[in-house]
C-alpha cells in the first residue's frame, strides 16, 4: 500500500534529527526506542508525533524542540514528554510527591505577607521586573490545532471576561492586533509590553496560522498589568514595572489572577500531575516566569554569569526575550523551573538568586 504522507514526513524528520548534532532535549530524549514506541500513535483528534516535534526538526538549534498541540498529547506521548519535562524542570526521582505520580504540588501563592523584598532599593542594577504566567482553556486545543474560528472565539471570550472581571489597578482595555497600526505595534514591542511577530519556533510549530487574527493585548493605563491573547498560549498574564519592587508586582499579579480565576467565568486546563497545562512543556506546573532586566557588568566581565545562574536555578535570556541578543549589557534573568514547586517558591527562586548575584557584583 502507498505510505501515508505523515508517515513519510515523520521518517524524514527522524532521520534529519538522528544525523544532526542538535543539542535540543528532543534530540537527547527521542531515542530509537522511544521513536519506535510512539511513531504510530495518535490522539483522539489525530495529533501525531510529527505535530509535536515539527519545531525542533525545523530549528535544530532549539533548546527543547517540542510542543503539545492539545492536552491529550501529554498522555498519548508521555514517554517523550515526561523525559523532557523531568530534564528541563530538574525533577528528581526522590521528590516525595512523585510517589503519587504528581510532579506539581497544589497551587500556593503564599500568605498575605509573602516574604518578598525590593531586590534593588537603590536602583543600581535592576532596570525592570516582570512576572508572567500562562493559562489555556480546557475545552479548546492548544495553539497549533486552533481553527481560525476558535482563535476568534477565544479572543471574544477573553476580551469580554477581562473587561468585566477586572477592577481597581488591573482594570483596562483590549487592543486587537488585527487593525493595529504598525507604529503602535512596534512601539509596544520595543517597550517590552507586546509579544513579537513571526517567532520561528512558533512558526514551525504551526502556531502562527491566521496571524494576526485572534491575537491581541489587554492592559491597564499604566501598562503594569497586561494579558496577551493567543500568542503562544491562550492567555499570558503579566505584571511588570520599572524597578525591583517585587512585593508590589507579585501582589498585583496574584490579585488579578484571583479575579480571573474566580470572577470571570473562565476555566483553565489543569492536569492532576502536571499542574496548569501549556503549549510548551517548559511552562507546565506553575507556568510562572519571574524575571528581572539587570546589568551586572563585573559578574559578566569575570565570565561568571552563566555558572552563578545555573547554581541558583536561573535562566539567562537576551534583552528582547528568549533567543534574542543582549543590548546595552542588559540581561533577562528568571527562574528556570516552573514545575515541581509552588508559585511562591518559583518567585522566591528569582529573589534568592538575584540577591546573591547583586552581592557578588558588589564584592567584585
Ligand atoms: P515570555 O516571558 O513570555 O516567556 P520572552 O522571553 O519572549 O517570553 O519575553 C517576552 C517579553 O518580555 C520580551 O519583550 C522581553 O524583553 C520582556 N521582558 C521579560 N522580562 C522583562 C523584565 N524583567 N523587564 C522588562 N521586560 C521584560
Ligand atoms: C526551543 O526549543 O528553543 C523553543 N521551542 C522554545 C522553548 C521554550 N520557550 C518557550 O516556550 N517560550
Amino acid at each position: 500500500p502507498l505510505l501515508d504522507t505523515t508517515e513519510v514526513q515523520l521518517g524524514i524528520a527522524w532521520e534529519r534529527l538522528q544525523s544532526s548534532s542538535s543539542h535540543s532535549l528532543l534530540r537527547k530524549h527521542l531515542t530509537p526506542d522511544i521513536y519506535h514506541l510512539l511513531k504510530d500513535r495518535k490522539t483522539t483528534s489525530g495529533v501525531t508525533l510529527l505535530d509535536i516535534i515539527r519545531s525542533g526538526i525545523a530549528n535544530l538549534d532549539s533548546g527543547v524542540g517540542i510542543y503539545a498541540p492539545n492536552a491529550e498529547s501529554y498522555s498519548t506521548f508521555s514517554p517523550l514528554f515526561l523525559r523532557i519535562i523531568d530534564d528541563y524542570h530538574n525533577i528528581a526521582a526522590e521528590v516525595p510527591f512523585r510517589i503519587s505520580g504528581a510532579r506539581q504540588p497544589a497551587v500556593d501563592f503564599g500568605g498575605p505577607t509573602t516574604g518578598f523584598v525590593n531586590l534593588d532599593p537603590e536602583g543600581k542594577y535592576v532596570i525592570s521586573t516582570r512576572i508572567r504566567c500562562a493559562r489555556n482553556f480546557a475545552e479548546y486545543p492548544f495553539n497549533s490545532k486552533l481553527t481560525k474560528k476558535q482563535y476568534m472565539d477565544i479572543e471574544r471570550r477573553v476580551r469580554w471576561a477581562l473587561e468585566r472581571s477586572l477592577n481597581g489597578e488591573a482594570k483596562g482595555d483590549y487592543y486587537p492586533l488585527l487593525g493595529m497600526g504598525e507604529e503602535v505595534r512596534k512601539r509596544l514591542v520595543d517597550d517590552r509590553f507586546l509579544f513579537k511577530s513571526g517567532d520561528r519556533f512558533l512558526e514551525a510549530a504551526n502556531a502562527n496560522r491566521f496571524w494576526p487574527t485572534g491575537r491581541g493585548i489587554f492592559h491597564n493605563v499604566e501598562k503594569t498589568f497586561l494579558v496577551w491573547v493567543n500568542e503562544e498560549d491562550h492567555l499570558r498574564i503579566i505584571s511588570m514595572e520599572q524597578g525591583a519592587d517585587l512585593p508590589t508586582i507579585y501582589n498585583r499579579l496574584v490579585a488579578a489572577l484571583h479575579n480571573i480565576e474566580h470572577n470571570s467565568g473562565m476555566h483553565f486546563a489543569r492536569h492532576p500531575d502536571l499542574g496548569y497545562l501549556t503549549f510548551c512543556p517548559t511552562n507546565l506546573g506553575t507556568t510562572i516566569r519571574a524575571s528581572v532586566h539587570i546589568r551586572l557588568p563585573k559578574l559578566v566581565g569575570a565570565g561568571l554569569l552563566e555558572s552563578v545562574a545555573e547554581k541558583y536555578e536561573l535562566q539567562v535570556r537576551g534583552t528582547r526575550g528568549e533567543h534574542s541578543g543582549v543590548e546595552g549589557g542588559v540581561y533577562d534573568i528568571s527562574n528556570k523551573r516552573r514545575l515541581g514547586l509552588t508559585e511562591f517558591q518559583a518567585v522566591r527562586t528569582l529573589q534568592r538568586g538575584i540577591l546573591a548575584m547583586i552581592e557578588m557584583e558588589e564584592s567584585l
